[in-house]
């Protein structure tokens, strides 16, 4: 099982789509099992975009991100980070596919609606820059075996 870090950005959040959103994920099967509102303060809008500090559009992607509510989520599944992926969408609004979240949702390349961890360390790093301990909630799925065929002991 893996969790993965997802920010519903503010354009989200601002132009009413966050139901619309989770909906996808909800929809999808996967499990939700952290979420909040929230402002990023602009030091953890470094820390977690510290791997693009120096690029071009660095400084107008912290102004952006720190301008107005977001909602985090932590999702969870079999392969949750590669599946979260897959269901936004390429990066660029302008060339994401139909049928994903920001190819459904968007136009702009900066304005994209919605950011998920790339890899486990990744999502480790962020999980833990935006859910203090105790705040992502482990609570069982009943309909779990209709989510997955647990009929060998394990999620298939
Ligand atoms: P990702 O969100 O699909 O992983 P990254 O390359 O990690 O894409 O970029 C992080 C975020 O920075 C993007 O989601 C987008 O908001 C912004 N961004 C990336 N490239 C550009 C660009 O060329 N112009 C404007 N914003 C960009
Ligand atoms: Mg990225």
């Amino acid at each position: 099982m893996e969790t993965t870090l997802i920010i519903l950005k503010p354009d989200a959040v601002q132009r009413g789509l966050v139901g619309r959103i989770l909906t996808r994920f909800e929809e999808k099967g996967l499990q939700v099992v952290g979420m909040k509102l929230t402002q990023i303060p602009r030091a953890t809008a470094e820390k977690h975009y510290a791997p693009h500090a120096g690029k071009p559009f660095y400084d107008g992607l912290l102004r952006f991100m720190t301008s107005s509510p977001v909602v985090v989520l932590a999702v969870q599944g079999v392969g949750a980070i590669a599946i979260a992926r897959n269901l936004m969408g390429a990066t660029f609004g302008s060339k994401a596919a139909p049928g994903t979240i920001r190819g459904d949702f968007g136009v702009s390349n900066a304005f994209n609606l919605i950011h998920g961890s790339d890899s486990p360390e990744a999502a480790a790093k962020e999980l833990a820059l935006f859910f203090a301990p105790g705040e992502l909630v482990e609570w069982p799925r009943l309909i779990e075996g209709w989510v997955y065929d647990l009929s060998s002991g394990t999620r298939e």
